[in-house]
C-alpha cells in the first residue's frame, strides 16, 4: 500500500476523573466516574480516530464499550478501581490500531474544584505515532 515516508505524532489525554455519589446506590455503588480519550491540543480527533474501544471490569454489563464519535468516553458508576483496556481505532483501518491501559482511579488524586466540589483527576497526556503513514491517514492528519 501506498505509505508516506514520514512520522506524525498526535498528542493525547486519556484518563478518568471520578466524584463520590451523596449516597450509596441500592448496587452498591459509591461514585460517578467518566474515563476518556481527549485532545491535547485544540482539534477534532474524530478527524483521524474512527472509533475508541474501552474494555471495562467483567462486572459490568456490556462490559467492552464502543465509543463512535466524540467525546470518545464512558460514563458509569461503582464502587472498585481496576484496570480499563483503551484501543484507538483510525480512520483508516488498515493503519494498526493504538492500545493503552489506564488504571481507574475513585480515591486519589483529589482535587477542590471552585464550588467546593471533590474530584479525582487521574490522566496522562500521551502522543500517538504514525511512522509511514498510509496517503489517508496523511491527509486526516493534516487536516486541520
Ligand atoms: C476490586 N479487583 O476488588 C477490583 C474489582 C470491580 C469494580 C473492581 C461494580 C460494577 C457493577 C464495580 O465497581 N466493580 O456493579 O457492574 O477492587
Amino acid at each position: 500500500k501506498d505509505r508516506i515516508d514520514t512520522t506524525l505524532t498526535k498528542q493525547i489525554v486519556y484518563g478518568n476523573i471520578s466524584t463520590k455519589l451523596a449516597e450509596k446506590l441500592p448496587n452498591g455503588h459509591t461514585h460517578r466516574w467518566t474515563i476518556y480519550v481527549k485532545p491535547y491540543n485544540v482539534e477534532k480527533l474524530s478527524n483521524f480516530i474512527r472509533k475508541v474501544q474501552f474494555k471495562l471490569h467483567s462486572d459490568y454489563e456490556n462490559s467492552v464499550r464502543v465509543v463512535e464519535k466524540e467525546p470518545f468516553e464512558v460514563v458509569e458508576t461503582g464502587w472498585g478501581e481496576f484496570p480499563v483496556q483503551i484501543k484507538i481505532s483510525f480512520i483508516d483501518q488498515s493503519e494498526r490500531q493504538a492500545i493503552c491501559s489506564h488504571y481507574l482511579a475513585l480515591h486519589q488524586p483529589e482535587f477542590i474544584e471552585d464550588d467546593g466540589s471533590i474530584v479525582v483527576v487521574k490522566e496522562v497526556l500521551d502522543q500517538i505515532v504514525f511512522v509511514n503513514p498510509t496517503k489517508k491517514m496523511f491527509d486526516v492528519l493534516n487536516d486541520k
